[in-house]
């Protein structure tokens, strides 16, 4: 009935002015769902910072035609098009004013499933530890599939646009998901029940659990901070400003968690410096640099916070995003924004140590290590050139460039499997798979599952017995292969599959997969 009315109110203004308002087509037809401020309700927000990330059809055929399997109605009868490429441009234009989006903001949104229980054990006789979750971006769903027989154990409604990899509580029971609006959603895998849900950020990069599994770190663009909740019941523990050392704030690109180290790792995208954020409540004082005194000269500064999440700065030459970190997490590799090299840090002393080349967008984020010939080797794919970069870790080298058909977004192996998995996610070649050997380093079998179909993104089962694969389209399947043959077993229908994530590979930090 509300949307008849707006509907015919839109038809009504449409036929009288030659023109309409697009911020008044806005407030009569998208605020309800959208949020009056742009920043989303019920539907998505409608910001730059949003939409610039918006894949598959434009804008104005969205608002056109609606999107299936949402909520998202058409509005081509009602508006001309003159008004719909209006009221695109508009929505792309950016706030006025930097929102707010402070704790009580983020409080105000928590929400917890009142048919949610908690079970006392698995309600499913599956290995808890061999589930493995699905995203498929194609209707906002998770699917929990059973890593051994491959059943569809449930499938639950996801906030829309789900981004980067849901984080597992350290025992595996719960999953913590993001969007790219900011929702979190916490997921009890063992009672099959979404547990609830809260709004961090309003534009968010990423997520990272700490290694005592009490604290989840969100990444914001908008605003510019770091929000800490509690895992427990998703309150907020701290809204972190996010600003340089010489005032700058700065957008945050990603958090990682480092848990040798019992804290938190900041990629910042907007100034020289990456942040450590502890997450010990004993963690030593951290010095905020030197202060200049008349008498003494060049002297050190009195701590500027120390125990639970006391932040410390690393400067760096300039800003590096999407890292990539050793086994023993001393190092990270950072990618510079000019996509040509990668820069080494040394967390333990604070500066860089070592640079690379990477031409062509290296995606550090999607690396993977193992051991060969007793070193231990890093691979990385590039998003904007068809190659493999192998480095070695000890004195970062680059031991091999292998060229694959077209550039690619993720890596995946498994401690059990002498081969890694390298997609091919972009170009006239974005239908086949490489499968690589570990040792040799030669491509030993090009995968083509389904001719035009995009493929991409592996998992492997807890034992590394099989291979999960994307056919990444909204009518698509997860294809369980075998890992030592690399024949077909299964196809799973899914709506677009996106990552998939074994919970026994993500809570043991399996070598073959990211974090
Ligand atoms: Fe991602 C992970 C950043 C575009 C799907 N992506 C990540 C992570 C980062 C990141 C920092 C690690 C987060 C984590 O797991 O904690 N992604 C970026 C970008 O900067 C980039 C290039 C531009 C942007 O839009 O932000 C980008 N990413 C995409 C896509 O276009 C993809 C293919 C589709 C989508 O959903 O938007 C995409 N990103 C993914 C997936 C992961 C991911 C599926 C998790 C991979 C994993 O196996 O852990």
């Amino acid at each position: 009935m509300i949307r008849f009315t707006v509907l015919s109110s839109i038809l009504m203004m449409s036929a009288g002015v030659a023109m309409a308002d697009p911020a008044q087509i806005y407030r009569d037809a998208c605020a309800e769902c959208h949020g009056v401020a742009r920043l989303g309700g019920q539907g998505p927000a409608l910001i730059p910072e949003s939409l610039g990330r918006m894949r598959g059809p434009n804008l104005i055929e969205v608002i056109a035609k609606g999107r299936a399997a949402t909520q998202m109605p058409g509005f081509g009868d009602a508006l001309s098009d003159e008004d719909l490429a209006a009221l695109a441009e508009w929505l792309h234009t950016p706030l006025a004013q930097a929102p707010v989006w402070e704790a009580e903001d983020i409080e105000a949104t928590r929400w917890f499933d009142p048919e949610y229980h908690a079970a006392e054990a698995p309600v499913f006789t599956a290995d808890p530890l061999n589930i493995t979750l699905v995203v498929e971006t194609g209707d906002h769903h998770v699917s929990v599939l059973d890593g051994d027989t491959f059943a569809v154990l449930d499938r639950f409604e996801t906030p829309f646009a789900v981004h980067g990899g849901p984080k597992f509580s350290p025992e595996g029971r719960y999953v913590f998901i993001m969007s790219r609006d900011g929702w979190v959603q916490k997921y009890d895998i063992w009672s099959l029940k979404q547990v609830g849900r809260v709004r961090a950020g309003l534009n968010s990069r990423n997520i990272a659990m700490s290694a005592d599994g009490k604290w989840l770190a969100v990444a914001n663009y908008l605003p510019m901070t770091l929000t800490l909740l509690s895992t427990e019941d998703l309150s907020v523990a701290r809204v972190m400003p996010v600003i340089g050392a010489d005032g700058t704030p700065s957008r945050v690109s990603a958090v990682y968690q480092v848990p040798q180290r019992d804290s938190f790792v900041l990629a910042l995208k907007d100034v020289p410096e990456i942040w450590e954020v502890a997450t010990d409540p004993e963690a030593e004082p951290v010095y905020e640099g030197f202060v200049h005194s008349r008498e003494k000269g060049m002297v050190e500064a009195l701590p500027s916070s120390q125990g639970l999440f006391a932040r410390r700065r690393i400067e760096v030459r300039e800003p590096l995003d999407d890292f990539f970190f050793s086994d023993d997490y001393r190092h990270l590799i950072g990618a510079t924004r000019d996509s040509e090299r990668g820069v080494v840090v040394n967390l333990n002393v604070g500066r860089e140590i070592a640079e690379l080349p990477l031409p062509g967008m290296p995606h550090l984020g999607s690396g993977i290590s193992w051991e060969r010939n007793g070193h231990r080797v890093m691979a990385t794919p590039h998003l904007k050139e068809g190659v493999l970069s192998i480095i070695d870790t000890n004195d970062w080298s680059v031991i091999k460039t292998i060229a694959t058909e077209g550039p690619g977004f993720f890596l995946r192996s498994h401690e059990n499997s002498p081969y890694f998995w390298a997609d091919v996610f972009f170009g006239p070649n974005k239908d086949v798979m490489h499968v690589i050997d570990k040792q040799s380093l030669e491509i030993v079998r090009t995968l083509q599952p389904e001719p035009g179909a995009t493929v991409a993104h592996v998992e492997f089962t807890r034992d590394g017995r099989y291979a999960l694969v994307s056919i990444w389209e909204d009518d698509g399947a997860v294809i369980v292969y075998d890992a030592a043959t690399l024949e077909e077993v299964t196809r799973l229908p899914m709506r677009k599959p996106s990552g998939k994530y074994n919970v026994f590979n993500k809570i043991t930090f399996s070598e073959g997969t990211s974090h």
